[in-house]
């Protein structure tokens, strides 16, 4: 199985996103804290390459704390680029962002004679809906537990000083690394129609085995962890009850059961891609 999901709707908000560039003074590139690099997008990068830019790790609830220092480290050696680590409670988000931005724009010459504009970009279900209404102090946008949520641009006034424009989670149409593309759907950003959900079960069980040993066994209460994949899938599915009437193991029950943990941060904290050294 190859791991891929670029619907219609994705070209035609890479087409809409082109069209902003001109008139575009800061980017915020909404990434996921447990995969900082592989929620990156090349295509929306390459789009804007030439921006000022604001990494935010979001769902840093979700990642564990020492990784997302490491990789805040290591995002900042770059030049007109800064990054902040968010989590679901963002509180203190609005500050911090908009004095990154005004660093960050500082000596920029805004084509813009009132506000400045700002485009939050990123991956699917990654949060930038959620940061756009944490930034603007209510829910103007429409947020949600599944990829794809925000279908258009969503245009608001966020004070005298910046627009800020929301935009659809967008992928690109192919996934060369499937280790990432895994990665991507274990933590939502792809639809769960795009992928054979069993198949899924399997490499996300053999990549926990990798990461998070401990996590799994806590978590299933298992006293070790069975060698074999097929042995693992069947002991998380009798832990999580994902089994058929007559006690045979429920392929697409375990799958969900054991996305649905690690999605929400059951296994506790899972950081899955280590920054570069
Ligand atoms: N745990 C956790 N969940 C978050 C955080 N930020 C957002 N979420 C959740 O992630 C899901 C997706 O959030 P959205 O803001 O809709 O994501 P989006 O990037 O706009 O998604 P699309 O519009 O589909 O591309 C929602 O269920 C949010 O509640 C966070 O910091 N931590
Ligand atoms: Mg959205």
């Amino acid at each position: 199985m190859t791991i891929s999901w670029y619907p219609g709707h994705m070209h035609k908000a890479g087409k809409e996103l082109r069209k902003l560039v001109s008139s575009t003074d800061a980017v915020i590139e909404v990434l996921d804290a447990r995969i900082p690099a592989a929620s990156s997008n090349p295509i929306l990068r390459e789009i804007f390459k030439d921006k000022p830019t604001l990494r935010l790790m979001n769902k840093c609830d979700l990642a564990e704390a020492g990784s997302t220092a490491a990789w805040q480290a290591y995002f900042s050696k770059s030049e007109d680029t800064r990054s902040l680590a968010l989590s679901r409670d963002k509180q203190s988000l609005s500050n911090s962002v908009l004095d990154a931005l005004r660093i960050l724009t500082n000596n920029v010459r805004s084509a813009n004679t009132q506000r400045k504009q700002c485009v939050i970009f990123g991956i699917p279900n990654v949060g930038k809906s959620t940061i756009m209404n944490a930034l603007a102090g209510r829910k103007l946008a429409k947020t949600g537990n599944e990829p794809a949520v925000t279908k258009g641009q969503q245009r608001i006034k966020l004070n005298e000083a910046w627009t800020l424009i929301d935009t659809p989670g967008m992928l690109w149409p192919k996934l060369e690394d499937q280790e990432a593309a895994l990665w991507l759907t274990m933590t939502g950003s792809i639809r769960h129609s795009a992928f054979d959900a069993e198949e899924i079960g399997w490499l996300a069980a053999e990549c926990l085995r990798q990461v998070a040993p401990e996590s799994l066994k806590t978590r299933y209460k298992l006293e070790a962890l069975p060698v074999q994949t097929q042995q693992l899938v069947a002991a998380i599915a009798h832990a999580t009850g994902s089994l058929t009437k007559g006690g045979l193991i429920d392929g697409n029950k375990v799958a969900q059961a054991l996305l649905n943990d690690f999605r929400s941060g059951k296994m506790g904290p899972l950081s899955l891609e280590s920054a570069p050294t």
